[in-house]
This record gives C-alpha cells, sequence and structure tokens, in this order.
C-alpha cells in the first residue's frame, strides 16, 4: 500500500543500484568461456528449452526476451548458449546468486546507510559520505574526476555526445550550484568509483540511479543500462514525470495505474498534477490520494532502511499442468523438500548472523473441481516456527491440512495443486549482551512442556515465546551446533567491519587510480545506452509491471487473516504481518506465489473509508472492503 510519508527538508543522497542481467553475468564469472556470447539462464524444468529467467545484453540484442522459452531463444538468436539454474531437491538452487549478491552489498555497503531490496539491487543512503566529500575534497577541487563519474548520463543536460563529458565534468563542478546539486555531485562520484569496485572485486557490472529520493533513484537506474549511472537533479524532475507513463511505476503497474488511465485519463505521472490533494484523496482514499500527489511532484520520503540481510527466507515450486500434486502424500514429501531447504537457511542465518525466525508461512496455488467458485484462492497460513527441521515439516503439513479444509469449504472434492512454498518471517536478531537465550534454550527445552515453558518465559523477550511454547522439546538443532554462549552473540564481524568504514570517502581516488577505463567497456558487446533499443528497456520495465499488475486477481489471502491453528501444535491464533515479507524474498518464490504476495504488498489495497467518485469504486475489490 502506497502511503506518503513526509519527506526530510534535509537534502538528501540516495542510490539504487541493480546488477545487469545478474544470473548471467554469475555464470559468466564460473565459465568465462561464456563471456561475450549470447547467453541466458533457465529455469530447471525442459518443457520447451525451459523459461528463461535471465537473459545476457549480447542475447538480447539478438532480441532474445525474457518471456521466451529456451526453444523460442535458440529460434532467435541460433548461437545463444543456455545455462540451467543449479537444482538442489528437484527445485532451483538459488544460493549461487544469493550469495554474489551478497559479495556485491558487502561493497556498496561501505559508504552509507545500505538496504538490500531483492536478489541483485540495494537501496544506498549516501548522504553523510556526499556531505564530508563535499566537505573534504568537493569535485572541483580535484585533480581529476574519476572517468566513470564523467559518463554518468545526468537528466537534463545536453544530449549532445561528443560534450557528453565536458558537459558533465561542469556540472560535477559548478561553483553556483545549490547545496542539493552539490551534494547529489559528490554522490555521482562516489557511486561511480563504488561500481568500479564492485567490477574489480567481483568482476560484475551494475547500474546505479542516483537522486534525492529512493522513488527517483529507483527510476532511474534502468534508464542506462547496462553497466551506467542516471543521475536525477530536482531540477529534472518535472520533465522526468511528464514523460513518464504511469504504469512505469511500479506501484501503478496493476489496479491503481489502471484506474488512472480509465478513470481520469492520466497517462503520464506528471499528468496527476492537474488534480488537487483533496480531489485525488477524494477518489482514491486519504493515504493513497496523498501519495499520489506527492509522487506527481517527485515527493518521496521513503528512507533507506539499514539491513543487509533479508527479512524473511522463502522457497517454494511450481507444478505445473499434468504435475500438479494430488494427493497428501505428494504434497507432503514435497513440502518436507521445502521444509529441509528452509529449516537449513534459517538455521544458517543463527549460526552466522545471530537471527530467530518466528513465524512459518504455508503458500499454496490450488485448483478444485468444484466449479462452483472457481476463483477461491488457497488462503495462505502461518503458526509461530518451531526450529528443527521435522517440527518445520509436521507444521507446514498442519498449515496445509487446515488450509486445504477452508479451500474445499470441509467438502469431499477432488483438488490439485500447481505451486508450494513456504517461509520463515519476522526474524529479530538475539540481542546482544543476553545472556543466552540459547544456552537458557538448551538448558530448558529438554525439560519443559508447554505450560512450564510459559510462566518460565515470563520477562524473556518475545522472540524466543515461539521457540519455547513447543509441548515436545526438539532440541537436536541448538543441542547439536554447539550454540554460541554470551561472549560469541555479538554483530557479524563482517557486518561489522562493513559499519566501521561507513564514512570513509577520501583515498578513493588513489584506490581506483589503476582502473583505465570505463566499466562500459568491459562489456565485450559494447553495447552502450545508444545501441540500446528503448523497447528493451520497456520490456525489462514491463515484466515487472507484469507481476504487479496480476496482483488484480488476490481476492482471498489476506495477509491479515487471523488465523486458525492447527490442534496439534498451535493454540492460539496468529496474526500474519505484512511488513515482515520481505520483497526480496518473494523474488524468489513460484511466480504465482510472487502475484498473489505483491497483492499484499504493493497496490494501495488498504481498506478505504474516504467516499470515492463512483467510477473509481471499481478499484477496490469487493473482497477487501
Ligand atoms: P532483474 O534485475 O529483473 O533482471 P536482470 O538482472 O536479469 O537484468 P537487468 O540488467 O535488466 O536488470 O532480475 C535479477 C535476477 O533475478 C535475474 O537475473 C534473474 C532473477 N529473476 C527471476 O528468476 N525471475 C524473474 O521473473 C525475474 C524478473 C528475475
Ligand atoms: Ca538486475
Ligand atoms: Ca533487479
Amino acid at each position: 500500500m502506497p502511503v506518503a510519508r513526509p519527506e526530510s527538508q534535509d537534502p538528501r543522497v540516495i542510490a539504487h543500484v541493480d546488477m545487469d542481467c545478474f544470473y548471467v553475468q554469475v555464470e559468466q564469472r564460473r565459465n568465462p568461456d561464456l563471456r561475450g556470447v549470447p547467453t541466458a539462464v533457465v529455469q530447471y524444468n525442459s518443457w520447451k528449452g525451459g523459461g528463461l529467467i535471465a537473459v545476457g545484453y549480447e542475447a538480447r540484442n539478438f532480441g532474445v526476451k525474457r518471456s521466451m522459452r529456451g526453444d523460442e531463444a535458440k529460434r532467435v538468436c541460433p548461437d545463444i548458449q543456455l545455462v540451467q539454474v543449479p537444482v538442489a531437491r528437484g527445485k532451483a538452487d538459488l544460493n549461487l546468486y544469493r550469495s554474489a549478491g551478497s559479495e556485491v552489498v558487502a561493497i556498496l555497503s561501505t559508504k552509507g546507510k545500505c538496504e538490500r531490496a531483492s536478489i541483485d539491487e540495494v537501496y544506498l543512503d549516501l548522504t553523510d559520505a556526499a556531505k564530508s566529500m563535499l566537505l573534504e575534497s568537493p569535485p572541483e577541487m580535484l585533480d581529476s574526476i574519476p572517468e566513470e563519474a564523467l559518463k554518468s548520463h545526468v537528466l537534463g543536460l545536453s544530449s549532445d555526445e561528443n560534450k557528453g563529458e565536458d558537459d558533465v565534468r561542469k556540472w560535477l563542478c559548478q561553483p553556483d550550484a545549490d547545496y542539493q546539486d552539490k551534494l547529489l555531485a559528490c554522490g555521482t562520484i562516489i557511486v561511480a568509483e563504488l561500481r568500479v569496485r564492485v567490477l574489480q572485486e567481483t568482476k560484475f557490472t551494475c547500474s546505479a540511479g542516483i537522486a534525492h529520493n529512493k522513488m527517483l533513484a529507483k527510476l532511474a537506474s534502468p534508464m542506462h543500462k547496462p553497466a551506467q549511472q542516471t543521475v536525477v537533479p530536482a531540477t529534472s524532475v518535472p520533465d522526468l514525470l511528464a514523460s513518464l507513463p504511469v504504469k512505469k511505476m511500479k506501484q501503478l503497474g496493476g489496479k491503481l495505474g489502471s484506474s488512472l488511465l480509465d478513470d481520469l485519463g492520466v497517462n503520464t505521472v506528471g499528468d496527476l498534477l492537474k488534480f488537487s490533494e483533496q480531489k485525488l484523496q477524494d477518489l482514491y482514499g486519504i493515504n493513497t490520494g496523498t501519495w499520489l500527489w506527492k509522487i506527481a511532484r517527485g515527493i518521496n520520503g521513503d528512507e533507506v532502511e539499514d539491513r543487509l540481510l533479508p527479512k524473511s527466507h522463502g522457497c517454494g515450486k511450481t507444478f505445473p499442468g499434468p504435475m500438479a500434486l494430488k494427493t497428501t502424500s505428494s504434497v507432503k514429501q514435497w513440502l518436507n523438500q521445502l521444509c529441509e531447504e528452509l529449516s537449513e537457511r534459517i538455521q544458517s542465518d543463527l549460526d552466522q548472523n545471530k537471527r530467530i525466525a518466528q513465524t512459518l508461512t504455508l503458500h499454496a496455488r490450488a485448483f478444485k473441481e468444484d466449479e462452483l467458485d472457481p476463483l477461491k484462492k488457497f488462503p495462505s497460513k502461518s503458526c509461530p516456527l518451531r526450529y528443527g527441521t521435522s517440527k518445520i515439516q509436521e507444521d507446514a503439513m498442519h498449515l496445509f491440512e487446515s488450509g486445504l479444509s477452508d479451500f474445499l469449504n470441509s467438502k469431499n472434492l477432488g483438488w490439485g495443486i500447481s505451486s508450494l512454498a513456504v517461509g520463515a518471517s519476522k526474524i529479530v536478531d538475539i540481542p546482544n549482551g543476553t545472556t543466552s537465550i540459547l544456552k537458557y534454550l538448551t538448558e530448558k527445552r529438554t525439560s519443559c512442556n508447554s505450560s512450564d515453558c510459559s510462566d518460565a518465559l515470563a520477562g524473556e523477550p518475545d522472540h524466543a515465546t515461539s521457540l519455547i511454547s513447543q509441548k515436545d522439546a526438539d532440541t537436536k538443532s541448538y543441542k547439536e551446533r554447539e550454540v554460541p554462549f554470551e561472549s560469541e552473540v555479538e554483530e557479524n564481524p563482517k557486518t561489522k567491519a562493513q559499519r566501521g568504514s561507513a564514512s570513509d570517502s577520501k583515498g578513493l581516488f588513489d584506490r581506483d587510480a589503476n582502473v583505465k577505463g570505463t566499466i562500459l567497456r568491459y562489456f565485450s558487446g559494447g553495447c552502450s545506452s545508444n545501441q540500446r533499443s528503448t523497447s528493451e528497456v520497456e520490456t525489462n520495465q514491463i515484466e515487472e509491471e507484469k507481476i504487479s499488475s496480476s496482483t488484480a486477481s488476490i481476492t482471498s489471502s489476506h495477509p491479515n487473516l487471523n488465523l486458525n491453528q492447527n490442534k496439534n501444535a498451535l493454540s492460539e491464533n496468529w496474526i500474519y504481518n505484512i511488513e515482515e515479507i520481505d520483497p526480496s524474498v518473494v523474488d524468489e518464490l513460484p511466480l504465482e506465489i510472487q502475484r498473489e504476495i505483491r497483492g499484499w504488498i504493493h497496490p494501495s489495497k488498504r481498506i478505504n473509508t474516504a467516499k470515492r467518485g463512483s467510477t473509481i469504486a471499481h478499484y477496490f475489490s469487493p473482497a477487501r472492503k
């Protein structure tokens, strides 16, 4: 739900960094023979050559698109190399890509607050680093401006290619610029240097948008891909938004965008300027109305969260067409696999980062023979998460049974499952200096039943509850792993190191002085912004929109459901909080489930009490009223 947060009056420098054709780059690093060769990464199933999930820029030049399957890609680009995504437990194993993303995050987070926004992108708040640079070594005082910074695309500057770098140099060094632009100029240099470091240290290229807020930075990062960066000075915002189709904004990809288009004749974000805040509130409710009024002016107060680790973990698998699961035993078999992976991931999060996940969630897509209610969705279910693979498997199966019973209205009908996913969320840090909850757990868990535990827990932090309020103590995962005690429960040293150097903006130029040429040159295909057609850029964005626009069909699995709990393990009602879902994890779930979850996260689907114009009433589906 878009909510307009007040934008700080203080100037900010925000960057959005997105890796170029990420999975392809990871595969090209693993197998350098693929460098410079048209390449795509395909899904693990082999039907029609597998679905493409990442397409390299060389292949895009031949017209290969992510929407294609391998066979079609071979037709338009016979030399294309199709690399299968790694497989584990019969499903895609994204660990390779996740950890490659972490390598990049470790570098990008050295200059300021860093929010990992998906498997291949981050937001950075570089305000402090830019302020320090402006004080200590402003652009006009530098002996030389890093070449990568001079390659920046500054919106609103002349587009004369011959004068491009000169114009950028002048813009970066203009003595009479206002403070915000001066900070932005420093941010431009800092981001260029970070991107060069990313390339040197990981061999990956990335693209970036640099602006004074998250929304504008995100809009700018895909404008010149691959391996380039785009800067949005405040003065260029009206022109940018005047020509920006509403559907290009992620939150406007769905019903809200359609309503703006169909009901108000609003084609571009700038067209919204015609409407007063009051009018937009009357039409769409107070929050959404204000949000729309603000985005029309490029105002966005969202903060960059200080978060290098995901807010949740999820894994899932689809069972298309005839592969649909039709018996509880086949569901159990696959759920067991998914839970095994989930259990490993939360256990390693606990071991490495000292974080505990508290909520287990099951999502599924299902169909049934009952044609009377074909749109009914399989309700997502959650419960307190108990550590230990077998416990997670057991609880997930209970959640499934409970969901299936609701889905079938307790009728005895035939059914099929076309996708399954499990998630672990509500992840909290184990507080530093706690005389270890973990120690407490290892000592107490074997001996207490649930009521004893709740008494014993009085005064303990909330987050221990879900682990301890179990009837039969599953001590395995803790006891066998030599849980660290107090002195070991501290910040991850890597994170600590990253934080420590956050304000170091000096000395970058020395470090990067050896880098000859620009990142762009690194691309053997030499695919510059000019060579890349607009339609390719659009295609990429449309892909994202497809996901958010498809949220229109979601009607039943509302995240704030008060869920019935299964009888064995869970006695209390449990509220699932949408804020706990990490969009970066959603990307990793099966597409069908992504759509459903994005339906909760993105568009303005809040219960809305404001009076609405009659033609717009259909924007809010009845299920949400
Ligand atoms: P994107 O950032 O959307 O795309 P990309 O990095 O491949 O290409 P671009 O240069 O245009 O940014 O997605 C990042 C990775 O996430 C992508 O390499 C593969 C994976 N992914 C999927 O598995 N399924 C999807 O539907 C999408 C959109 C991405
Ligand atoms: Ca990307
Ligand atoms: Ca991305």
